[in-house]
Order: C-alpha cells, then structure tokens, then sequence
C-alpha cells in the first residue's frame, strides 16, 4: 500500500525543507509538494514533526553466544525493539570461533538473522588464520555483500587477533576493497591486569575498569591505525570511549589517513560511577568493554562527534540478565560482557545532543543513519530521505517526551544503562520497507520481515589508498 507522509519537514543529513513524501512498493517515490497521490494511499499526518531517515545501529550483537551464554536479545526482539526506537536497520556480527570455519559461521548468522523484523547486515570477524580464511574473505565479499571485517585486540583466549592476523587480514581486506574495524584495547595488558587485581583479592565489578584503563584502548587504537596506514587500507574504530583513542583517530585524520571513529550512546552518557554501585547487579549490569569511563571523556567524545573525528553512533546491543551477569559473581572476569540500548540510542542523542545545541538536525541524522550509510557503502538506497531510497522512515516530534525504563522498553533485558532519564524528542511513527512498523504504542513488527542488506566493496577507492601508502612508506635503506 502506498502512503502519503504529509506536512512534515524532511530532514536529511545534508539539507531540511519542508515537503510531503509519498512511498510505494517499499521505496520512496517522491518528495515535494503537490504529489500526485494514487488513490487509496494511506496518510500519515506528519504536521509539524520531522521526517527524518530510519536509524542504522552499526553495531549490534543479537543472540550472540559468548563467555558461556547466549546474549537474551534475539534477532526479532532487539530489531523491534530498535524499531519502536526509530532503528531501521542493524549491522550485526559474525563471530567465528577460533579455528571455526568462517562460511559455516556466516551461515550459522544468517540463519538466526532470518526472524529479524527490519533490515540487516553483517560485519565478519577474522578471529584466526589460515589459507581457508583468506579464502573466505574473497567469497564474502565477492558473493555475500560483506565489505567490512571486524577484529577484536581484545578478548586473549577467545577471539582475540594478535598483530600477524591483523597485518594478514588487513591486506587481504585491502586488495578486496574492504573496510577493516577493530575492538581495540590491548587484549595482552587487559590480561595481565586482570590477573594482577584478582590476585590482589578484588573480585567484584569494580575490577572490570581497574583492568581495562583508557590507555589500554589508546595503545591499541594507536596501533590498529599505524598497521592500517603502514598497509594503506582504511579503518573504523568501534566503540571508541575515551580520550586517548579520539586523539589518535584525530592525529590520523588530521594526517589525512583514512581512519572512521564510531562512539556508543552509553559512552557518550554514562561514566564510571556505575561500577561504584554497592548494588552487585546494578554495577554488573554495566560491565562492557571498553568500560564506562571517568566523567570528562563523555564531554570529549561530544567534542569528538561535532567536531567530525567521530562520525557514527552505535550501541553495541549485547544484552545479559542479572542470572547469566552472576555468572562472575566471584570472578569479575566471568561476568559477560555487554549492555542494551538499541531502542534508547536516537532518543538520547537527540535530547542531549539536538535539544542541548551540541548538534543540528541535519548532524542527527548524520551521526545515527547517513554517515554509517555512506562509510558502509549502502548510501543513499539508506540513511535518506530521497527518491529512489527505501521507505526506512522515523516521523520525530521534537516536542514528545517519554522517560526511559527497564519496565517500559521492549528490550529483551531486564536493565537499562539510560533508566530514568527522561528525553523530548522522540519517534511516534517508524516505517520500514514502506510498511508502518511502530505508531504512537502500537507495535506492528513482523518477523521474518527483514532483508539481509548487501553492502558492495569499494575497490576503485583503494587503488588511490595503495598509491598514497606507497608514496608515504618509509624508504627502503641498504643495511650495512
Ligand atoms: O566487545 C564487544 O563488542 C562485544 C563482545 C560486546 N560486549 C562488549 O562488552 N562490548
Ligand atoms: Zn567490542
Ligand atoms: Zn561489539
């Protein structure tokens, strides 16, 4: 059925006017004024709110099995869940296992993502080696529409690549045309760290961020961007959450290497002091790495976002709870790692960055939906609000408010990191695909709905990028 979105302001991320939209057979078919409207097209009266593109969450990790459980948030629940939020698309993972064959894994994802209700994708994490991965990585990208390759400098033990998988993964995702991303702290230091307090007797929440300290995250955000510039392959940092990994993206940038930052709302609101809960669940609920940090790395990660040295927002929706966080009660090491916010992610960031001045409409639009768009090579078929765009559309009343709750949110999780908070600015109406999946309340997902969303690689870009890493390669001396 058609619809007919009337009286709205269309805000993209380049431009805001005042126009109608009509959408059909799943697209966008028109944007304007005066539109020849096809009998029996549905209305949406949009008056006076914003027509704003669905939000695209890059980094999401539904169902996920890890540190002995299964993440509570499955593939249908967490995109409804990011629906009624204004969410229209998520970038998930697949996680191979050490020595797991990497087509069999993708496979596994693909078929737990079938009962997701919006669009979705896949980033590939490269957690080993061998010929067979390097393999994969072609067929991915050639046959499967994965033009990202994940790597996590964390997690010693598990999935963590050491620097021989990162220098051969990146090269391959290099002469791909891939983007590479990281985790990146210091999975070595994390380690030992751990090892040290646990050894000191400190056993509960509070060692979680006593183990991972913001220097850990800057070494290895540091490191990631010095073997991408050595091998000339761009680079997006996930969940950057402090200071000294905004900095080194910064100089990177300011270098002129091509380097992405993407920042969690939960970093860019939540500090440290949660791990002081004398609560033991309050405090584990919290436990995610990187960690929340101390107070004035909120505020520079704000700067970060306005300043365009970070250009995405994500969440890292990776649910646990209370049961499967006591998993660690005696070992904060044992205590499985992830917090939720798919569905509070646009709400918060526009209440404290629209609302607050720190960002302009058209700069929401960019941080939650467009930019990951574009860096992700899916724009403008996502993240606009043009013809020829799928119909992923949140209608946005900057004037409704709601307060945040474990007891009201369709998460599948029975915490929330942004519980109480109240935000002005929120979706009343999502659409997906050209159907009204969310309005006012009332849920009207579907599972099964969503569309695995191929991504194409960028291989003309890094023709350029190889010439530009030979020209700055150190020269080549003749060793006495
Ligand atoms: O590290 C990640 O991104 C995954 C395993 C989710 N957990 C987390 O603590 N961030
Ligand atoms: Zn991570
Ligand atoms: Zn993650």
């Amino acid at each position: 059925m058609a619809l007919h979105i009337k009286g709205g302001t269309v805000v993209n991320a380049d431009i805001s006017q005042r126009a109608d939209v009509l959408v059909d057979g799943g697209k966008i078919v028109a944007v304007g004024s005066k539109l020849d409207v096809p009998a029996g097209a549905e209305a949406v009266d949009a008056g006076g709110c914003y027509v704003v593109p669905g939000g695209i969450d890059p980094h999401t990790h539904m169902e996920l099995p890890f540190m002995g459980t299964v993440a509570s948030e499955d593939f249908f629940s967490g995109t409804t869940a990011g629906i009624v939020g204004g969410t229209t698309m998520i970038i998930d993972f697949v996680i191979p296992s050490p020595q797991q064959d990497v087509m069999e894994a993708y496979e596994t994802w693909r078929g737990w993502a079938k009962k997701a209700a919006s669009d979705y994708s896949f980033h590939v994490a490269i957690t080993w080696w061998d010929d067979t991965v390097h393999e994969a990585m072609g067929k991915l990208t050639r046959e499967h529409g994965v033009n990202s390759f994940k790597h996590f400098m964390a997690y010693k033990g598990a999935i963590m690549a050491d620097d021989e998988i990162l220098v051969k993964s990146f090269s391959r995702a290099r002469d791909l045309g891939a983007l590479c991303t990281v985790h990146a702290e210091n999975g070595e230091l994390v380690y030992h760290l751990q090892q040290e307090i646990l050894n000191k007797g400190i056993t509960g929440p509070e060692g979680h961020p006593m183990s991972r300290p913001s220097s850990v995250e800057g070494e290895a955000a540091n490191r990631a961007i010095r073997i991408a510039q050595v091998l000339g392959v761009p680079l997006y940092i996930v969940h950057n959450s402090c200071i000294e990994s905004l900095q080194a993206i910064t100089r990177a940038r300011n270098d002129g290497q091509r380097v992405f930052g993407e920042v969690l709302a939960g970093h860019l609101l939540v500090d440290d002091s949660v791990y002081r809960d004398p609560d033991w669940d309050k405090a584990a609920a919290h436990v995610m790495s990187p960690p929340f940090r101390p107070k004035e790395n909120q505020e520079a990660l704000w700067r970060g976002l306005q300043a365009g040295m970070l250009q995405t927002t994500a969440t890292d929706h990776c649910c646990f709870c209370a049961p499967q966080k006591r998993m660690g009660h005696n070992n904060f090491t044992q205590i499985p790692n992830g917090t939720g916010g798919v569905e509070d992610r646009m709400h918060v960031l526009w209440h404290h960055g629209v609302n607050s001045g720190r960002l302009t409409v058209n700069e929401f639009v960019g941080i939650t939906s467009a930019n990951a768009a574009r860096i992700f090579n899916i724009y403008p078929r996502k993240g606009s609000v043009s013809v020829g765009a799928d119909a992923d559309i949140a209608i946005w009343d900057p004037e409704r408010e709601r307060t945040i709750s474990k007891e009201t949110h369709h998460q599948n999780v029975d915490t929330n990191i942004f519980e109480g908070m109240t935000v002005k600015g929120i979706n009343t109406v999502t659409i997906s695909q050209g159907n009204i999946v969310y309005q006012d309340g009332d849920v009207r997902t579907v599972k099964g709905a969503g569309r695995y969303v191929d991504r194409p690689t960028f291989a003309p870009y890094y023709d350029a990028m190889q010439k530009t890493a030979a020209h700055s390669a150190p020269e080549a001396v003749d060793r006495m």
